[in-house]
């Protein structure tokens, strides 16, 4: 009896080693290795002695097993938990209803603040003792709860004083999964889609529970499965049969599901011979659609729709308008409490207007239009998803209408998933920005999360960077964007210090020693991004239809706004988008304060310079040097920057595995790589008018001009599909 129960252990301590070892990053934040010697295992380990954990419901059953694994592989033993709350418990999972007196008086307050998914991590003092509460109004609260308790001691946070209250400020905190029914998906540069639509609705892959899991640890709530540039197969019965065992699975993480409504649906798979938004049999087809689906999936989310934008058919198809198009969805699904996510991602191939005044001309003439369960996604910036924008004039602009963030996790302009880039930084600068909409504070965050217009529904969406790699992202370090996405989605307020120093300890160590370098890289690489690509407010100057590699030369698609030319408008004067008066006054659609600064380029950040002003080349800049050999020193300080990377990753090597360390290498090389590609070819071409010699500091191209314009990538990853 004694040998077997030293053969067990024998193993359970190998399997926790291994478990700490497993470098392949599947685990992402979660990997629940054995605690390092750490000064507070005693303390975990006295305050799990007796556990009683109310399991109920499935999604506490749920809750229930993740603690219970969590625990066990950090504290390397086996628990009990016992089925009564006794005077022995040392932590007490439970919702309020189930707390005894003596403990709610303690505490009875803090529920007013939870709401229906917030929770409460306290120590408290029962009859003398040290008791450990994790507590909430809801089993969504208790979920949360438990993933966050580990998170703490995951990170080795001291528990015996804690006093955590903590709720999201956000309603729908949602991945935009841009996944094709094929499988492959969208500006995705980690694998193909989780989605298996060919095995489902049988086979349940349990990549489906560990997304779920991931998405549940930070807080995510809502999910669309699929492209925006839809496919209205989908909707049919055989696919919604699909996607209602997606949504069994991810039900018990909280998460709910949302699909994206291809406009013209009800022609393609329903028979009808148009789609006009105010047309009888179109609304009742749409009625009949959404009860179809609500059969199936009671707590279905909803629709995502992109209409009338870059060829996707819409309302204005039928000389009908965004509002008359949401609204019509919106009133099949109002009676389910279902919701619509009308995308504000629109300009025009028939206006030529700057395209960046576009979406604001068309939506925010609409506020107050659109019925209560219709929300407005708007990308953070005007443009698309670049290095760095300033933030989306409409989040100014609309007070009677919930408008929901759209960020974009998957790195489409950032470096696909090779390059080192921590999002959250550039996430964090947008939601602190201020509108002025309401005077000087006013920030994004604040329309986002509701309370500058006392929204009754509230969202953040993120384009997802999720696929079957591995470790998910394809780049390691990816997995901190889509972390920092969930977390930022919960409390747009949390600083994207806070969030590396967090995900650090989570995924690697909380050795200070790796844990500040590192983070110090993470936070300066968004800048090195913009820097090596887009310095001083450039913007789309990417390569055609893939978007890989720099591309400031093309002017040759069909439509104006598809052309880098049109962005950076450099001739032999100069460089610029001029978006002041004197140019396509973009800048009026912003508050009277941030007009005022921007249009005067001795004013304006000088980051957003080039976005809004047209300069010469030898334009003084701040730091005293011309425009031309400002930009130039910009271009290689974001080599210099990768370097530095390099630098701090090598040093960084006894802390980590091989394969750990060796694959950040590589991907950092390539970084590096493609960070002097940017620089060279974008130097080359900008010198055909700037006609300047680089400054002293600036490495000198090692190919032509021609060269770097003859690369053609046909095989670039994450390239548009055919649509339908
Ligand atoms: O940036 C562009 C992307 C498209 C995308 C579009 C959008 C889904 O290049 O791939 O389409 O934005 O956001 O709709």
């Amino acid at each position: 009896m004694k040998s077997l129960k030293f053969i067990v252990l024998f193993f359970a301590v190998i399997s926790i080693q291994l478990q700490a070892q497993s470098p392949d990053g599947y685990d992402l934040w979660l990997g629940n290795s054995a605690i390092e010697v750490s000064e507070f295992e005693k303390e975990y380990k006295t305050f799990t002695t007796s556990v009683y954990f109310q399991s109920d419901s499935e999604m506490l059953t749920v809750a229930e097993q993740e603690m219970k694994n969590g625990l066990e592989k950090m504290l390397g033993q086996s628990l009990d938990f016992t089925k009564e709350l006794n005077s022995n418990s040392t932590l007490i999972v439970a919702k309020k209803n189930a707390l005894k007196t003596e403990i709610l008086n303690s505490i009875s307050s803090d529920f007013d603040k939870l709401g229906e998914e917030g929770f409460i991590i306290k120590t408290i003092k029962v009859k003398g003792r040290k008791v450990l509460l994790v507590s909430a109004n809801s089993d969504n609260g208790i979920l949360y709860g438990v993933f966050r308790l580990l998170h703490l001691m995951r990170t080795q946070v001291s528990l015996s004083e804690i006093n955590l209250i903590d709720a999201p400020k956000v309603d729908i905190r949602m991945l935009n999964h841009w996944d094709n029914l094929d499988r492959t998906v969208e500006r995705g540069y980690a694998g193909f889609s989780l989605w298996n639509w060919q095995k489902l609705p049988e086979y349940i892959d349990q990549r489906y529970i560990d997304y779920a899991r991931a998405n549940a640890s930070i807080g995510i709530n809502a999910v669309s499965l699929t492209n925006v540039n839809a496919n209205a197969l989908i909707l049919t019965p055989m696919y919604i049969e699909k996607v209602k065992a997606l949504a069994n699975v991810f039900r018990n993480y909280g998460i709910k599901v949302y699909l994206t409504a291809r406009f013209s649906a009800p022609i393609e798979i329903g028979g009808l011979e148009t789609a006009d938004p105010l047309n009888a049999s179109v609304q009742t087809w749409w009625n009949t659609k959404v009860s179809e689906i609500y059969k199936e999936i009671p707590d279905f989310g909803g629709f995502l729709v992109k209409a009338n934008s870059e060829g996707q058919p819409g309302p204005q198809n039928y000389g009908r308008n965004h509002v008359d198009g949401a609204n019509m969805l919106a009133t099949a699904l109002s009676p389910y409490k279902g919701n619509v996510i009308w995308r504000a991602f629109v300009y025009s191939e028939h206006d030529d207007t700057d395209r960046a005044k576009q979406a604001y001309a068309e939506f925010v003439p609409y506020d107050g239009r659109f019925k209560d369960n219709v929300l407005v996604q708007v990308k953070n910036g005007a443009i698309d998803f670049q290095p760095r924008e300033p933030f989306h004039p409409m989040f100014g602009a609309m007070e009677k209408t919930p408008l929901m963030m759209e960020f974009q996790i998957t790195q489409e302009y950032t470096g696909f998933s090779t390059h080192l880039v921590f999002l959250p930084k550039l996430f964090e600068e947008v939601l602190d920005s201020d509108t002025y909409q309401k005077g000087k504070g006013s920030t994004v965050a604040k329309v986002i999360d509701g309370s500058l217009h006392n929204n009754k529904i509230t969202g953040v969406a993120g384009v997802a960077n999720i696929g079957t790699d591995l470790n998910w992202t394809g780049h390691p370090f990816a997995q901190a964007n889509w972390y920092g996405f969930g977390r930022l989605a919960w409390d747009p307020y949390l600083s994207s210090n806070t969030i590396a120093d967090e995900w650090i300890k989570a995924t690697y160590t909380t050795n200070k020693e790796f844990v500040e370098p590192i983070k110090k890289m993470m936070l300066s690489s968004r800048e090195a991004v913009v820097n090596y690509m887009d310095p001083l407010g450039l913007h789309h100057i990417f390569d055609t239809g893939h978007h890989y590699g720099p591309g400031p030369w093309v002017n040759n698609l069909s439509r104006p706004d598809w052309n880098p030319v049109y962005y950076h408008k450099a001739d032999t004067e100069g460089i610029g988008f001029d978006r002041t008066p004197s140019g396509s006054n973009a800048t009026e659609q912003y508050a009277k304060e941030i007009e005022k600064l921007y249009n005067n380029p001795k004013t304006i950040p000088e980051e957003y310079l080039l976005w809004f002003h047209h300069l010469p080349w030898d334009y003084k800049l701040k730091n005293g040097h011309t425009l031309w050999d400002g930009i130039a020193l910009k271009y290689q300080e974001g080599v210099h920057q990768v370097e530095a990377m390099i630098t701090t990753w090598e040093n960084a090597k006894s802390f980590l595995s091989e394969e750990e360390f060796n694959e950040v290498v590589m991907l950092l090389k390539i970084q590096l790589k493609e960070a002097k590609w940017w620089r060279d070819a974008c130097l080359l071409y900008f010198q055909t008018f700037s006609q300047r010699e680089l400054p002293e500091g600036v490495e000198k191209p090692k190919e032509t001009l021609e060269y770097y314009q003859s690369l053609k990538f046909p095989f670039a990853p994450g390239i548009r599909p055919r649509w339908n």
